[in-house]
């Protein structure tokens, strides 16, 4: 009878301990010196194999009836125990929602590809597509179909990063143009697009040039197309990026792929044409070329240049941005460093 009385003990002595715990580490103490491997319930218990077969099952039902009160009242003291710590520290640990928030610094486009949106919106506007194409060109979409000739300055090693003898990096964004061009349905709607990219040049590089740049190219084809639509065209242009007072001049020029050719100018945003450093003094900044696409490069594209005409632009957002934001360096834009480009954050 004395294991009985000895559970009887453990369990009421045990209760008393679990009843007066404080912490949960003092629970735990508990848990682990009764009910632990070496604890003396399991002590106890060992004392089973000295009993007579009709004292095991009795002695036995008790010990499990013992465990498992001990175990179940260890339980709802741990509940009772977290919910007090929990409870003290949403007391003590209250949070100032007042205090200012850890500042986020913000990431923001870069400032060529803002001036690039804000061309591609004005554009958007106007119903064209934008149509991006590969860097890595055809000799034949780069130059040939762009009537630039085999004996041309452009196509020379010097100018031009060649990967084969047939392969390079495109020299300007026209290759995309020339492939939307001889894939179009004519009679079914006109052709409005741009061709925004990077381009690539074998100049060195200074102040003004860098060997990889930017250029968004324009291009209408449709029936009656004229230098008229061109101009219209890029005074909506050029009045958004550089104000609605400004006055174009367009002067005769040459490229290989137009005809006739124009270079296009505005009336300084600055001294509004009295001149000054920006303008030279010369009161117009040269902004851009353009043109009517050359009959042979529309022929060479599937377009019939007698019922059909179409004018095309070129500009470069690089320059573009220089001149909007003051910026004396073109290689400022491709550094990456972060003094430079924080100056053009957006603010949000
Ligand atoms: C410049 C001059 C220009 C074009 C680009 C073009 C494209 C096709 C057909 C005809 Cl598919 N022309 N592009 C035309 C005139 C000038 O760029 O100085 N850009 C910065």
């Amino acid at each position: 009878m004395e294991i009985k009385e000895t559970l009887e003990s453990l369990k009421s002595t045990t209760l008393v301990k679990i009843e007066q715990a404080t912490t949960l580490d003092e629970l735990n103490t508990i848990r682990v010196s009764t009910l632990g491997k070496k604890g003396s319930m399991t002590e106890v218990l060992r004392g089973m194999k000295d009993l007579s077969p009709e004292m095991r099952p009795v002695v036995g039902s008790l010990a499990n009836e013992v465990r498992d009160t001990l175990t179940e009242a260890l339980e709802a003291k741990k509940e009772m125990l977290e919910t007090k710590a929990m409870n003290e520290a949403l007391l003590n640990e209250t949070i100032d929602v007042t205090l200012p928030g850890k500042e986020l610094n913000n990431g923001t486009p870069h400032i060529l590809t803002q001036v690039m949106e804000e061309i591609e919106d004005v554009f958007l506007g106007l119903g064209y597509e934008i149509i991006e194409g590969y860097e890595v060109e055809k000799d034949y979409y780069n130059f040939e179909r762009m009537n630039l000739p085999k004996d041309h300055p452009a196509r020379d090693m010097q100018d031009t990063f060649y990967i084969t003898e047939d392969m390079l990096l495109r020299t300007h964004t026209s290759p995309v143009q020339a492939r939307t061009m001889e894939k179009h349905d004519f009679t079914k709607a006109p052709l409005r697009m741009i061709s925004p990219g990077k381009v690539y040049r074998r100049d060195s590089d200074d102040a003004t040039h860098s060997h990889q740049f930017h250029q968004i190219e324009g291009l209408v084809i449709d029936e009656n197309i004229t230098m008229a639509d061109l101009k219209g065209t890029l005074e909506v242009l050029l009045k958004k990026l550089f104000g609605e007072d400004r006055k174009l001049r367009l002067r005769p020029s040459y490229f290989p792929f137009t005809e006739p050719s124009v270079e296009v100018d505005i009336s300084c945003f600055k001294c509004g044409g009295k001149g000054c450093n920006v303008c030279k003094h010369t009161g117009w900044i040269e902004i851009l070329g353009a043109g009517i696409v050359h009959p042979s490069v529309l022929e060479m594209s599937g377009v019939d240049s007698e019922k059909y005409s179409g004018f095309a632009f070129g500009l470069g957002p690089d320059r573009v941005a220089m001149l909007k934001y003051g910026v004396n360096d073109i290689r400022n834009f491709y550094q990456n460093d972060i003094r430079f480009l924080e100056q053009f954050k957006v603010k949000g």
